[in-house]
């Protein structure tokens, strides 16, 4: 962080602070949020956390019930308050303005300080101070950071640390992708020694699946799994009828495009999934193909280079029909490149 200085001094007091979570926030997202809003408040500030939009079921067990204000039309002058009266408001695990939805205008409007703390591509987000880093693992990584920066190391406590786990175990995919580093394990250590029951976090996240969730990703493997062996790539698309009829929650497609990315040899996945206004499409990949370019060039999105997201205008089929009439175009890259 660069002024750390100048940002001591303006936390040396007690700050009125909102923290935002990104839309649809995540385990990382949400984690870093409330371990961010738990130091805080040990440090005396007057803290209060918002969501542009509610979160998966799976991660209730992290929040007590007014721990987050979601943002929707009941809360709209609240949040709104709560944003542009705040002394400090903080941006955590985003750094564009496009993932606050609602809350955007709010932010732009705010009178006090923003800090971003975030570890994503291309932040337009305009910060007085910030933690970024591209190479952080999660953003909880950079919440361990942030403390330790500040010299409070000795504050964080088993909650705090489940919530810093719960970030970096799903961000990495449990210590899976390529970003994750020696000191994502031994944050991990540091974690475990204080009394974070790693296991028990991971059952609450990964053993906490809904039945419909689970028929959902069954019918998704069986029905709708796409594989074409000649451009190494698999896709979904999943419809609102489908959604419906499978009683969708928030997260519930969560995840269900890394499976077409384990499929032996296949090292570009994609899930299309029809949403009311848009269509929404996930990209993972393998190594050196960069999905983020992918969704950049044809799909008006971005993010990392194994893993990003884009969106699109046209119906559903269409989009399907993009895609495939992309790929060609690709095909030499993916062909060529080394699967292991
Ligand atoms: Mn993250």
């Amino acid at each position: 962080m660069q002024n750390i200085e100048g940002f001591k001094k303006m936390m040396s007091s007690p700050q009125k602070i909102t923290i935002i979570a990104h839309h649809t926030p995540d385990a990382d997202s949400l984690g870093s949020s409330l371990a961010l809003a738990s130091y805080l408040k040990k440090k005396n500030h007057q803290v209060q956390v918002l969501s542009p939009s509610n979160y998966p079921v799976f991660l209730d067990w992290m929040t007590n019930s007014d721990d987050v204000i979601i943002y929707w039309s009941k809360t709209q002058n609240l949040c709104k308050r709560l944003i542009t009266e705040a002394d400090v408001v903080f941006c955590v695990d985003f750094s564009s303005y496009g993932r606050l939805q609602g809350l955007e205008p709010m932010v732009k409007e705010a009178s006090g300080k923003i800090v971003v703390i975030d570890h994503h591509l291309k932040p337009d987000i305009k910060a007085d101070f910030q933690l970024w880093d591209v190479n952080a693992a999660a953003t909880a990584e950079l919440i361990y950071d942030f403390i330790q920066l500040m010299g409070d190391e000795d504050l964080i406590d088993v909650r705090m640390g489940e919530y810093i786990y719960a970030g970096l175990v799903t961000d990495t995919s449990s210590f899976k992708h390529p970003s994750t580093t020696k000191k994502s394990h031994l944050i991990t250590a540091q974690l475990m020694d204080l009394g974070v029951e790693t296991n028990r976090i991971q059952r609450l996240i990964y053993d906490n699946n809904t039945e419909s969730k689970l028929r959902f990703l069954g019918y998704a493997l069986r029905e709708k799994l796409m594989v074409l062996r000649e451009f190494r790539t698999a896709y979904f698309t999943i419809s609102i009828e489908e959604q419906e009829r499978f009683n969708h929650q928030p997260g519930d497609t969560e995840g269900l495009v890394n499976y077409a990315l384990s499929i032996a040899g296949i090292l570009f996945a994609v899930i299309i999934i029809e949403k009311p206004d848009i269509v929404k499409l996930s990209f993972r990949s393998v190594g050196k193909f960069a999905a983020n370019e992918f969704a950049r060039k044809h799909f008006n999105g971005g993010g990392h280079q194994n893993a990003a997201g884009g969106v699109s205008n046209l119906p559903m089929e269409e989009v399907q029909e993009k895609l495939l009439s992309l790929l060609p175009e690709y095909r030499n890259e993916l062909m060529q490149q080394e699967i292991w």
